[in-house]
């Protein structure tokens, strides 16, 4: 049985939007970061980050950890690769050629999107944006992300999805990767292919049932 650890309202996101998306049985611990937990709550807060219990499973004491069958795998994109693969389904790639396109794009989302994504997302969400701070931070994100984007946008100009005529764990895993940076409306506004297929990714039924548990939480 497949147990994945992490709230919603983390990169828990991008396997739990794999699993909608194949409906395949799982277990869901909602261990939370302990330090979104005021102090004085922490150590009463057994599902959290921080715990002894935690750090036996995932000593970097962080969310999400996925456990199938003796397997322990503690990094987002991985475990969201092996449940595509798992699935042997559509999401999954199917050749070679694919699982090459699929590695180069997760590489790609995690090494030159997601940080800066992050510097962005957490900026507006802190209410900072518009302070001398701030603002330097979105600048240098933005110019962090200038290049990347215009490789996206060349890439995804003309086409539907990232590196076949459907919908793959490629398309999951980026749009995730993605959704930090586009809080940022003239970015996105700048890369309109880019928007367009982000909006597709966003629009699957798997995506939307994800989200609508990831609201229910507590923010
Ligand atoms: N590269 C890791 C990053 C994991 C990570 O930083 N998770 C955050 C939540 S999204 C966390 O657990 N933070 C708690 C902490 O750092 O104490 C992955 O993609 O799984």
């Amino acid at each position: 049985m497949i147990t994945l650890y992490g709230v919603y309202r983390s990169r828990a996101s991008r396997p739990l939007w794999v699993l909608e998306e194949t409906g395949q049985p799982f277990r869901h611990v909602p261990v939370i970061q302990g330090y979104r937990l005021p102090d004085a709550t922490r150590a009463d807060a057994p599902l959290n980050t921080t715990t002894a219990s935690f750090s036996a499973i995932n000593p970097q004491g962080t969310i999400p950890v996925l456990e199938d069958d003796g397997l322990v795998l503690t990094e987002s994109l991985a475990m969201t690769l092996y449940l595509a693969r798992k699935s042997a389904g559509p999401l999954a790639p199917q050749d070679a050629r694919e699982t090459a396109l699929t590695d180069q794009w997760a590489f790609f989302g995690a090494t030159a999107l997601e940080s800066p994504g992050l510097d962005i997302l957490y900026t507006i969400g802190q209410g900072k944006a518009d302070t001398a701070e701030g603002s330097a931070k979105i600048a240098a994100a933005l110019e962090a992300l200038a290049r990347p984007m215009a490789r996206l946008e060349a890439h995804l100009a003309g086409r539907e999805w990232l590196i076949a005529a459907r919908f793959t764990v490629a398309d999951l895993m980026l749009a995730e990767c993605l959704r930090y940076a586009q809080s940022h409306g003239p970015l996105m506004a700048a890369h309109p292919a880019t928007q367009a297929w982000i909006t597709r990714c966003q629009a699957r039924p798997g995506f939307q049932a994800m989200m609508a548990k990831r609201a229910a939480e507590p923010a």
